[in-house]
């Protein structure tokens, strides 16, 4: 009897059950179960009996927002019930109505109401009902999401298990926040009652150990917004609350939590006007800031636009472009923030850097769109001269402890819609007479003869050495040869991304999509994401756009391949994943060099600054183990091998197959 009386009352019907005691229909009645809970808050025997007179009674509709009360095992069981309407069930609903398609989740105890409700809604609320992707790992469905975002603007939902799952999150969040991904995380939260209280109330041995002081602070410096579901009363409000931070500039990432029986309380249906919560609007550059950024422009010798995230708007490149050919002679560096933000076959395109080109030091006129990091001081400066301006929706960065830039002018402003400006304000009055006395034909002469330089460098770069071994840079351009001309990139090289992007030489908005944090490990989820996204978006799968992963051999073994390739056959979505395969880790040596040029470490081998990845893993294999064996997987060391296998590997993926090709690469090319 002792050990009964200790027991909590949501685990008891079960061990009457095997002490052979029948046990009568379960019911609840909230208000008198809340009365009587409360009386035993100061009178633990009342509260145990509280089980036993409740399994009289029958589950009734709650008052909207109220707690469900003291329940039992067998309560649980009937919660099934069709017309249960519970927090979790107006969760779901919330984020439909929304526009969240889809739900990438890792499920454990905090989520016996969330899967009650997606069963009632996969069955309720088909065609509305998000598609939900079982994902083995949180960073990968954190990198879904991202992906998915990325493409098309859209966030969806990730949702995880308490401390624990939100912490599995890793870098993903840093990545959704540094690339301005908008992503809605929902964790649950251990349940705060321990005697059977509430319907939710613990149950498990680990219900103690995952419950944290404040579990939203793991992610919330990353996050745009961070709260707890307090009640269900407003559970929609709150859902949609988040996602106006997740959708207004700078987009990032936002976390919600809710406690196990919050989400159980049943609660009164409803639903909110939808059009009441778009995200909010940026506007333009004030009408003295267009006038003096156009006039210096018009002005300059040598005028150069830096972008890291002005592409996140696919409009973007196309106002950019009409930006250059009006001011002929201006350049645009692309930071590689995330999205390609100007296409490589303009002659304004100056290539890409993180943060150190020539150009930077020559530039007279330098306007920063949109960037976190236009140059490194330590390596590279403009000139003392220069005049610079600084439009960005972010220009104080708020999460960054230090940052600044000697911008003479700066603005809180959307990027588009002030280039628009820009070029608006070139049509007429005093500046477009300016810019007819300009000397656009040699301004034109001289970014074509760079242009033309900058072009013949990178194929010199590219040519294969004589024992047949090849760089990254001429594989990059033999992907870009053989795969369609519309295919998404999904880049995550790290040392070698400019040979990428120089030999991808991407030109359409949205196709090229950079990780641009520091979170090693984006691209196998997030690829997964973009492939899933463009096939959604164009009607099914199979429809969508060609995906490719190029990702350094290190960086693979942080993306999880073992989760990444089980979803990627489970839920047959074919990506073509290339391994820059380079003997591990050459970034830390590059950063050694940087600091201590002439270190020990500098004559040391790879071995002995513990970069090596020697004995080199089997990259493919995993992938093709972890896709119960579905997943093509090859390897190229010589041109001749990388035809061959790259075109079976590319057929295998527009029929529907992922691959995974480990490619040796020889280092600086
Ligand atoms: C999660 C995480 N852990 C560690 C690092 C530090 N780091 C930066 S680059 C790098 C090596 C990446 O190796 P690889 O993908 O092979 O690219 P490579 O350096 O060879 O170009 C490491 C370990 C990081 N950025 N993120
Ligand atoms: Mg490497």
């Amino acid at each position: 009897m002792y050990f009964l009386q200790r027991i909590s009352s949501a685990a008891r019907p079960a061990i009457l059950k095997y002490c052979a005691i029948p046990t009568a229909t379960p019911r609840i009645n909230i208000r008198n179960s809340s009365a009587s809970s409360a009386a035993s808050a100061s009178n633990p025997s009342a509260r145990r009996s509280t089980a036993s007179i409740t399994t009289n009674t029958a589950i009734q509709p709650t008052m909207s927002g109220h707690l469900g009360s003291a329940t039992s095992q067998a309560n649980r069981q009937t919660s099934t019930r069709a017309e249960m309407y519970t927090t979790s069930f107006a969760f779901f609903e919330a984020i439909w109505e929304a526009g969240i398609t889809h739900c990438f989740v890792n499920l454990g105890s905090d989520h016996p109401s969330i899967i009650e409700a997606m069963v009632k809604g996969q069955r309720e609320a088909k065609g509305k009902f998000p598609r939900i992707i079982t994902c083995p790992n949180e960073m990968v469905a954190m990198s879904m999401a991202d992906g998915y975002a990325r493409l098309t603007g859209k966030p969806q939902c990730v949702i995880v298990h308490v401390d624990v799952g939100t912490q599995g999150l890793g870098a993903a969040v840093h990545n959704a926040s540094t690339g301005r991904a908008p992503v809605f995380i929902f964790a649950g939260l251990s349940p705060f009652t321990i005697e059977g209280e509430h319907r939710g109330s613990r149950t498990e041995y680990i219900h103690w150990m995952q419950d944290v002081p404040d579990q939203k602070q793991i992610v919330s410096q990353y996050c745009r917004f961070s709260g707890e579901i307090k009640t269900g009363a407003n559970v929609k409000q709150l859902v949609n609350r988040a996602l106006q931070f997740a959708t207004s500039d700078p987009q990032g990432p936002v976390y919600l939590c809710g406690a196990r029986e919050v989400m159980e309380t049943d609660i009164e249906p409803y639903s909110l006007r939808q059009s009441d919560w778009k995200p909010i609007e940026l506007g333009g550059l004030p009408l003295h800031a267009v006038d003096e950024i156009a006039d210096a422009l018009v002005g300059a010798k040598r005028p150069l636009i830096i972008s890291g995230y002005g592409g996140r708007n696919h409009k973007f490149p196309g106002a950019v472009v009409k930006l250059a050919n009006k001011i002929k002679g201006l350049q645009v560096l692309d930071c590689g923030g995330s999205d390609l933000c100007f296409p490589s076959d303009h002659l304004a395109w100056a290539g890409f850097t993180f943060g150190v080109d020539k150009a930077i030091e020559l530039a007279d006129v330098i306007v920063v769109v949109d960037c976190d990091v236009p140059w490194i001081p330590t390596r590279c400066k403009p000139s003392k001269d220069a005049k610079i301006f600084h439009i960005d929706v972010d220009p104080l960065k708020q999460l960054m402890p230090v940052f600044y830039i000697e911008a003479g002018s700066r603005f809180r402003a959307d990027a588009t819609t002030s280039i628009n400006q820009i070029n608006d304000r070139l049509d007429s009055g005093d500046i477009a007479a300016k810019l007819q006395t300009r000397d656009a034909a040699a301004g034109e002469k001289r970014i074509k003869e760079e242009y033309d330089a900058r072009m013949a460098a990178i194929d010199k770069a590219t040519e294969p050495l004589a024992d047949g071994s090849f760089g990254t840079g001429y594989l990059s351009k033999t992907l870009r040869k053989m795969c369609p001309d519309d295919t998404l990139w999904a880049v995550e090289a790290v040392t070698n991304t400019p040979f990428v992007h120089n030999n991808i030489k991407p030109t359409i908005p949205g196709s090229w999509i950079n990780c641009g944090g520091g979170g090693l490990g984006w691209s196998g989820g997030a690829a997964l994401g973009i492939k899933l996204a463009s096939d959604f978006e164009h009607g099914g799968s199979g429809k969508g756009k060609f995906v490719v992963q190029i990702v350094g051999d290190g960086t693979y073994l942080f993306s999880v391949p073992g989760s990444v390739y089980w979803i990627a056959n489970r839920y047959k979505i074919p990506i073509l994943t290339i391994v820059l395969n380079n003997d591990g880790w050459n970034a830390p040596r590059r950063s050694l060099l940087l600091v201590h040029p002439d270190g020990l470490g500098s004559k040391a081998t790879n071995e002995e600054i513990n970069i090596s990845f020697n004995p080199t893993p089997d990259y493919a294999g995993i992938a093709k183990a972890a896709g119960c064996g579905e997943i093509f997987a090859g390897r190229a060391a010589t041109t001749a091998e990388l035809d061959s296998v790259l075109q079976e590997a590319i057929e295998k993926v527009k029929g529907g197959q992922s691959a995974v090709i480990d490619v040796k690469v020889a280092p600086d090319c």
